[in-house]
């Protein structure tokens, strides 16, 4: 039996790695997951009321900063495993408010270790430092975006230098720290994984895949930052669940992996592929038109398509600071781990793009409200 804290499960990727480990991998195996969710504009409880079955997995809504509240869910459970998924995520709003990426993604997981120190921590060895119950990891959900920005060739590796330049990549990078100094002050296990952007079901439309989805579903402008010649390397959800699944239970405790596809990709182009795979899916099937929310008939009476084309694309002002290339050099999980990228992408965007138009009312939800207004200000 192994008791997991997943921190962040009503976002995208929380979501997705819950729903793995209790559906796909441990099926039949007795595992409990605790949901710790602030339920912030990024989380919807809607994701995952399906999953909380108050037997195998429970939800609490909470603060990762509410240090009362991490001690209590680590007195009443024998928590095995930490997976910490919580955090503000996106970088435009890091850039509107950088004080609260701050506060949540560095205190916050710097709250969760203390509490698990407490928690876990069973006396000291000879030269003082802590010693551990066994089985435990704390393992915290990284980022790429804390290695900077590449030129046009090279690859992140685990001993490039952090470098981070948005406040979003700031704040991870020195949760990273925080977790490398637990590891290296009291020994603690940790893990951390660095991925490059993830793509799928569940991903907020504030994002750019699923915000071009959802702007294209409603006859919108695509707005793409610059010239959109910005590199990014995208990796479907799952893919990044099963990495992060295999280095808490089999990884090296300390120890870094990269997670990436090897699937760089232009902004324009990720936009203009997205464009021409709605159109050419609607184009197959007619039911499908009626997911449009802009309908206008052609001259036989059917919905008109003939306008989702590039026309749709608008350059507009560029990101701040905007990373030029992300690209990750996954060589160290795949040799040590067996880790590899199951889902191509030609057939993950596919994916992607049919669960958008199939799940309507779940973006209607997490459209309204905060992000709602939140988009007004921004466009
Ligand atoms: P998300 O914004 O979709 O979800 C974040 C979740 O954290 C939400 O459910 C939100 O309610 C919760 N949360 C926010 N503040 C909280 C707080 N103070 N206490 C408790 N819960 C809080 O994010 P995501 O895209 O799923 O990213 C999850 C993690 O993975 C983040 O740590 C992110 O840095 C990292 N990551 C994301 C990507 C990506 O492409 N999305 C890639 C690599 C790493
Ligand atoms: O409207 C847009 N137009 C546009 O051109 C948006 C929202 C984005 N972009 C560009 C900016 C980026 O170069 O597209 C690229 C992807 O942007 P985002 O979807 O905002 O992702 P990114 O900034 O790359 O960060 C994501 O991947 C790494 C996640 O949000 C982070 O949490 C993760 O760490």
């Amino acid at each position: 039996m192994k008791t997991y804290l997943v921190t962040g499960a009503a976002g995208f990727i929380g979501s997705n790695f819950i729903k793995y480990l209790l559906h796909k991998k441990y099926v039949n195996e007795d595992i409990k997951v605790i949901i710790l969710d602030a339920l912030t504009y990024a989380g919807n409880l809607g994701t995952i009321k399906d999953d909380i079955d108050n037997e195998r997995c429970f939800f609490v809504k909470g603060d990762i900063r509410d240090r009362e509240l991490a001690d209590k869910l680590f007195a009443e459970n024998d928590i095995d495993y930490v997976v910490n998924f919580a955090a503000e995520s996106h970088v435009d709003r890091s850039i509107e408010d950088p004080q609260l990426f701050l506060s949540v993604n560095i205190l916050g997981t710097q709250n969760l270790m203390d509490a698990a120190r407490r928690a876990w921590v069973t006396g000291k060895d000879a030269q003082g430092y802590p010693t551990w119950k066994p089985g435990k990891r704390y393992h915290q959900v990284s980022t790429d975006e804390v290695y900077g920005a590449l030129g046009q060739t090279g690859y992140f590796t685990e001993t490039t230098p952090l470098c981070p330049h948005s406040p979003y990549s700031a704040s991870k990078a020195s949760a990273d720290f925080f977790v490398q100094a637990y590891r290296d002050t009291y020994h603690m296990p940790v893990s951390i994984t660095r991925c490059s952007n993830n793509y799928g079901p569940y991903h907020f439309p504030e994002k750019l895949i699923p915000l071009i989805i959802n702007n294209i579903l409603h006859g919108k402008k695509l707005p793409v930052y610059g010239e959109g010649l910005n590199v990014r390397d995208w990796l479907y959800v799952e893919d990044h669940c099963k990495a992060i699944d295999l280095v808490v239970r089999e990884g090296r405790a300390g120890e870094v992996y990269n997670v990436g596809g090897h699937n760089e990709m232009k902004n324009i182009d990720i936009v203009k592929l997205t464009i021409k795979t709605i159109h050419d899916m609607m184009a197959a099937d007619k039911n499908l038109r009626q997911v449009l929310k802009k309908q206008v008939k052609d001259a036989n009476g059917d919905i008109d398509i003939s306008w989702i084309n590039d026309s749709l694309i608008e350059h507009v002002a560029d990101r701040l600071g905007h990373d030029a290339r992300y690209a990750i050099d996954p060589t160290k999980i795949k040799t040590e781990l067996g880790w590899y990228p199951e889902t191509k992408f030609a057939d993950g965007i596919v994916k992607t793009i049919k669960w958008n138009l199939e799940n309507q009312k779940w973006i209607e939800e997490v459209t309204s409200g905060d992000y709602q207004k939140y988009y007004d200000i921004m466009y």
